[in-house]
């Protein structure tokens, strides 16, 4: 079963946002596999957005990602990480749909709120590279037959 990384940045942790992000995606029904909060290294941020690491926003993208505790998460279910970039919306808030994570609750590309995996492949190397095997459950609810 396919399975993503979702992370809640420092300003959705900040502002309250856990409970209503992991809420979206449970009845949504996603099933959680991975979940821990976490003070963010440099290494692990820079690890992280190193496809960015020549933007010109990657030093702040970094020290906004390390600036507090961060909401880590490993979600599975059919389709889950292209049905999650759309949960999620786009970068930046402003353009976001109503009804999407960051077009309900962001105004700021800098203040986006959530990081979603954007492509199976970055879903993998994302999950390996935030936790350890040990730290994922591999289970599903026993009420999954009303899902699929
Ligand atoms: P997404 O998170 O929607 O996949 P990416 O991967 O293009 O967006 O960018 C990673 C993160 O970098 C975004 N979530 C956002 O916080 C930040 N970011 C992207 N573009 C900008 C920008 N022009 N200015 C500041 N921050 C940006």
């Amino acid at each position: 079963m396919e399975r993503t990384f979702i992370a809640i940045k420092p300003d959705g942790v900040q502002r309250g946002l856990v409970g209503t992000v992991i809420q979206r995606f449970e009845a949504k029904g996603f099933t959680l596999v991975g979940l821990k909060l976490i003070q963010v290294s440099r290494d692990l941020a820079e690890a992280h957005y190193g496809e960015h690491r020549e933007k010109p926003f990657f030093s702040g993208l970094v020290d906004f990602i390390t600036s507090g505790p961060v909401v880590a998460m490993v979600w599975e279910g059919k389709g889950v990480v292209a049905a999650a970039r759309k949960m999620i919306g786009s970068t930046n808030p402003l353009q976001s749909e109503p009804g999407t994570i960051r077009g309900d609750f962001g105004i700021d590309i800098g203040r986006n709120i959530i990081h979603g995996s954007d492509a199976v492949e970055t879903a993998q190397r994302e999950i390996s590279l935030w936790f350890q095997d040990n730290e994922l459950a591999n289970w599903s609810p026993t009420l999954s037959s009303w899902i699929y």
